[in-house]
């Protein structure tokens, strides 16, 4: 690294020169930008190329960094909101103006709701021709548009502005509550240049992009009180537990106090899903029966139906909330949080550990003792369901296949959409370490499946296991090309049993059309894969794709295997049945 007059370390590389004129050499703005990523550590870009960023992709290539491209831009910025999220560090998806960055678009939104940190860079159209709305090739307000779907949105009409832009992208992604950042580009502005000296000065490395933010001690105070009062306590794990990266002090904190956990989705595997103390297995009995839940790194939204109601024992009396969040704003959302903590959970957690002394008294028996019973209970029925082996294969015949590969594979990485694909995986498929799950989040989103598979190969280096239900593939399948072209080791599995939910629906309105849920019967969609020359399986048997996983995973090459699933199985929206409109009018 050489040093910079600001004390600084620059690139490896020297500054491209693009000119050497009289006044000294120049730099134009492809490298500033290319520049300015890699003083701050960034190495991978995801993107689909076309004008006016082509050029800029081939030279991201040159320079240095991974240009991972794909088919489609939401794909892409899937990718970029995953590598995010398993990182730390902003993922950054690349895209063309108009079409391209609305498709990317998507992407940023469900980033931001899900806090993962991402940028989603756009060439745009040049400012005067789309400020007069007077017809430019792909002309859009971007900017404009992005801003009420992510955290921040910034344009840059300089070069010497490229820096700034970036640092200000970066800090916005990353600090307090993550989330997804645009950064505007107009076309103009990849060809300007300036002195190369000056620009190379205008660089910004940033410095501690995520600032600890450390609890008020009055706040641990406030929490160990009511924590140390209760009878039936309960620890929720989120995501943002996940992301935070502090898996040794929560796992100490569990483990000391002895309180259960109930992991979400995607917290799943930060302590093994097989810890005495996980009550996954129990999740009804101890949402409804605790006295105080201390929430780390998780909403009290839907997923968590509000805090309130039957699924929270609203008839069995008062329950206390105890939650730990970086975003102050956050507490009361939904139902009263008596003992707010905000500050980043690493901090949080350590500062709580720090407060249980040495004689933290563990929960009463009687409330450990229940849970077990009903852990017990549940595990052993679900053992026997995991056993039997119908044919055509059931969702739990085939995830108890899987569950058995991930077990014996726990450093692989398990992505997870669909509907009774995604909450039978989620209650049949343990989870052993940190990070390895990642799914539907906040929103139940479909379409997240082959962006966030490849971008888990790509971060991690592992293998990958993308569990798929025939509809939830359908958004993102045609990366199967792109998974090919990277040679990445990803087996994915498609649960086809002919539809949305399931296949059996009628068109009761005697026109020919199918139903709206129904596909092609027995389609093969392992055709798809070996289309681009991966390996495709058709398993009708537990026992064919449980042959089919064990190669994948040895050999590491894609595949893709069409289990075939009783059409009859699903139920509509799986577990969230509840939600549609329809059904929920009829129970009333
Ligand atoms: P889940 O869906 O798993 O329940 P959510 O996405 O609802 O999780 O909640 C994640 C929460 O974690 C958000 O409220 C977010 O502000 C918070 N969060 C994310 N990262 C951190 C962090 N490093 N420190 C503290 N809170 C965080
Ligand atoms: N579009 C988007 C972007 N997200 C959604 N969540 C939906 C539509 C609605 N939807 C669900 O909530 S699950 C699902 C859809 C279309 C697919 C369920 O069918 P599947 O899974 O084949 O993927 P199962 O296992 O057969 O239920």
């Amino acid at each position: 690294m050489e040093a910079r007059a600001d004390g600084q370390a620059q690139p490896e590389r020297h500054l491209i020169m693009t000119h050497d004129t009289e006044a000294g050499e120049s730099i134009d703005g492809f490298h500033l930008l290319i520049d300015a990523l890699k003083l701050n550590d960034i190495d991978t870009v995801f993107g689909l190329p076309g004008i006016p960023i082509t050029d800029l992709t081939r030279m991201l290539q040159t320079e240095g960094l991974r240009v991972i491209s794909f088919r489609h831009e939401q794909h892409a910025g899937n990718a970029a909101a995953a590598a995010g999220f398993l990182t730390q560090k902003p993922g950054i998806c690349l895209t063309v103006s108009a079409p391209g960055f609305l498709n990317g678009l998507t992407a940023l939104a469900n980033a931001t709701t899900n806090c993962f940190p991402m940028i989603l860079i756009s060439g745009s159209s040049e400012r005067e021709i789309v400020d007069l709305q007077q017809g430019d090739y792909e002309e859009m307000d971007q900017l404009a548009i992005a801003k009420p779907l992510c955290k921040a949105a910034f344009r840059v009409l300089h070069a010497e502005d490229i820096g700034v832009g970036i640092a200000r992208a970066i800090r916005a992604a990353l600090s307090g509550r993550p989330g997804g950042v645009y950064l505007d580009l107009p076309a103009k502005l990849f060809a300007q240049t300036m002195d190369a000296e000056k620009g190379r000065k205008s660089l910004i490395k940033v410095v501690d992009p995520a600032p600890r933010q450390i609890p008020a001690p009055d706040a641990i105070q406030r929490a160990l009180n009511l924590l140390k009062g209760a009878k039936r306590p309960l620890i929720v794990l989120g995501k943002g537990a996940a992301y935070a990266q502090a898996d040794a002090d929560i796992r100490a904190f569990v483990e000391k106090t002895g309180i259960p956990y109930q992991p979400m989705s995607m917290a799943k595997g930060l302590l093994p899903d097989t810890h005495p103390q996980c009550a996954a297995a129990a999740r009804s009995y101890v949402l409804a029966e605790a006295d105080v839940v201390v929430l780390i790194g998780a909403r009290l939204n839907w997923l968590l139906s509000h805090g309130k109601g039957k699924t929270w024992g609203a008839d069995k009396g008062a329950k206390q909330f105890i939650q730990i969040d970086i975003a102050p704003t956050e507490i009361d959302s939904n139902v009263a949080i008596a003992a707010p903590v905000i500050g980043d959970i690493g901090s949080c957690v350590a500062a709580l550990l720090g407060g249980l002394g040495n004689e933290w008294a563990k929960p009463p028996a009687s409330w450990l003792g229940a849970i077990a019973e009903r852990k017990d209970k549940n595990l052993t029925k679900m053992a026997a369901t995991l056993a039997l082996r119908p044919s055509p294969m059931n969702f739990q015949s085939a995830l108890s296949v899987i569950r058995d590969h991930v077990k014996a594979r726990p450093d692989a990485m398990f992505v997870n959409e669909g509907a009774n694909t995604l909450d039978f995986a989620r209650s049949i498929v343990d989870m052993y370490e940190p990070r390895k799950r990642l799914d539907v989040g906040t929103w139940g989103i479909m379409g997240i499946g082959m962006g966030f598979a490849v971008a888990a190969a790509v971060v991690t280096g592992k293998p990958v296991i993308a569990v798929e239900g025939d509809s939830a593939f359908g958004f993102s399948g045609m990366e199967v090309e792109t998974i090919c072209r990277y040679n990445l080791p990803i087996c994915i599995v498609v649960f086809n049993n002919n539809g949305v939910y399931r296949g059996t629906d009628k068109n009761s309105s005697g026109t020919a059309d199918m139903a709206p849920t129904v596909f092609v019967k027995n389609a093969r969609y392992d055709m798809l894969m070996t289309a681009f020359g991966g390996v495709g399986v058709h398993a009708t048997t537990a026992d064919e794709l449980d042959k089919a996983m064990s190669e994948a995973l040895a050999s590491g090459r894609p595949t893709l295997i069409n289990a075939v699933i009783d059409e009859t199985a699903g139920t509509e929206s799986g577990r969230i049945t509840s939600l549609n409109p329809q059904t929920t009018a009829m129970k009333k």
